[in-house]
């Protein structure tokens, strides 16, 4: 990197470990009552237990998932992995203490606004989001960039829903997501290596595909906070990175936004950061991944498995170049 503080080379050891140890460490570090993470975790609580923290204004969701599996066979990967190995860089970048502080963070009251280039902008609050989209369960596979992957139960509703009610105009182009600015709830946001807010952007077309979802909850409950609480954007055949969590601003824009691991270092990660199984991240190989709970690696699929509903968002482009 040039003259920017981001050391590419330096891999932090949770990005090569295999969770398994981390949960073990976690075990010791509870038995021990010791608090880890470095200088950046100001805001720990050393030897707090970690209960799934979650949202109190949700009306009553199902509570249980409807299958056991995603649409290739693939099981669920348990709750307390999904809710224990955590990519939240606001809070850590260590996965498995991210549920050990997220206590203080308020996700009530909650607002998003969405607007920009469109005829009808509006700011909703987040109870007016659960009762106007009627939540839905989608199983999809989270593929992080790093090399490991899950199969989680999502509740939410497209994001094309709610881009339809406020009417994106012509000249809309990009959609740009923010995440939630909260440095004194958010301890890793005071670790100025990062241009905070966490931002991330999708061409519009990809916003309004139906595998695009705005997340509410998971396992039939609302969302833990480490999982993004109270709404974050999924979208299942890219990189776990643009699936950004506690969205408080959707902005329908022109042109191609920032986004920030794009801004923080290009050549590793790319506007369209689609999975892809050919195109090596200067660091990893993506051809394979690990699905957490399971020893072997598999191969990595091209857009995730989901290529019959999106590929043809990318006929004509060079996926090596517009990775
Ligand atoms: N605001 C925000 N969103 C984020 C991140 C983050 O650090 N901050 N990490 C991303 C990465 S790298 C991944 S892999 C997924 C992880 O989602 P999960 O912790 O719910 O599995 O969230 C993404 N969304
Ligand atoms: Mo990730």
């Amino acid at each position: 990197m040039s003259n920017n503080s981001y050391q590419p080379t330096q891999i932090h050891p949770s990005e090569i470990t295999p969770e398994q140890l981390y949960f073990n460490r976690r075990q010791f570090m509870k038995a021990a009552g010791v608090a880890v993470g470095g200088a950046i975790l100001a805001a720990c609580a050393p030897g707090t237990s970690s209960p799934v923290p979650q949202t109190t204004s949700t009306p009553e969701l199902p509570g249980v998932v409807s299958k056991t599996s995603d649409e290739l066979g693939a099981s669920l990967t348990p709750l307390e992995a999904i809710t224990h190995y955590n990519n939240y860089y606001e809070f850590s970048e260590i996965k498995d203490y991210v549920a050990d502080i997220v206590s203080n963070f308020k996700t009530s009251p909650w607002e998003v606004e969405v607007g920009g280039l469109v005829n009808n902008p509006k700011t909703y609050q987040m109870e007016d989001i659960l009762k106007s989209f009627d939540q839905e369960e989608r199983i999809y596979r989270l593929r992080c960039v790093e090399g490991w992957s899950m199969v989680i139960p999502w509740l939410g509703f497209p994001l094309a829903k709610i881009l339809k009610e406020v009417e994106p105009k012509s000249e809309a182009r990009f959609v740009r997501f923010v995440s939630v600015l909260r440095p004194a709830e958010m301890p890793g946001q005071k670790v100025p290596l990062y241009p905070w807010p966490y931002q991330e952007g999708l061409r519009l077309d990809e916003a309004m595909n139906d595998l695009t979802i705005l997340a509410t909850g998971l396992y039939g409950k609302p969302l833990p906070v480490q999982d993004g609480a109270p709404i974050r954007l999924v979208v299942p055949w890219k990189y776990g990175f643009k699936s950004i969590k506690a969205v408080v601003k959707i902005e329908l824009i022109a042109d191609q936004p920032a986004t920030m691991w794009s801004s923080i270092a290009p050549d590793e990660y790319g506007f369209y950061s689609n999975v892809n199984p050919q195109r090596p991240h200067p660091r990893w190989s993506q051809a394979t991944e690990r699905r957490i709970g399971e020893t072997n690696r598999r191969p990595t699929l091209i857009f995730n498995g989901y290529s019959d509903q999106v590929a043809s968002l990318y006929a004509g482009m060079n996926l090596m170049q517009d990775y």
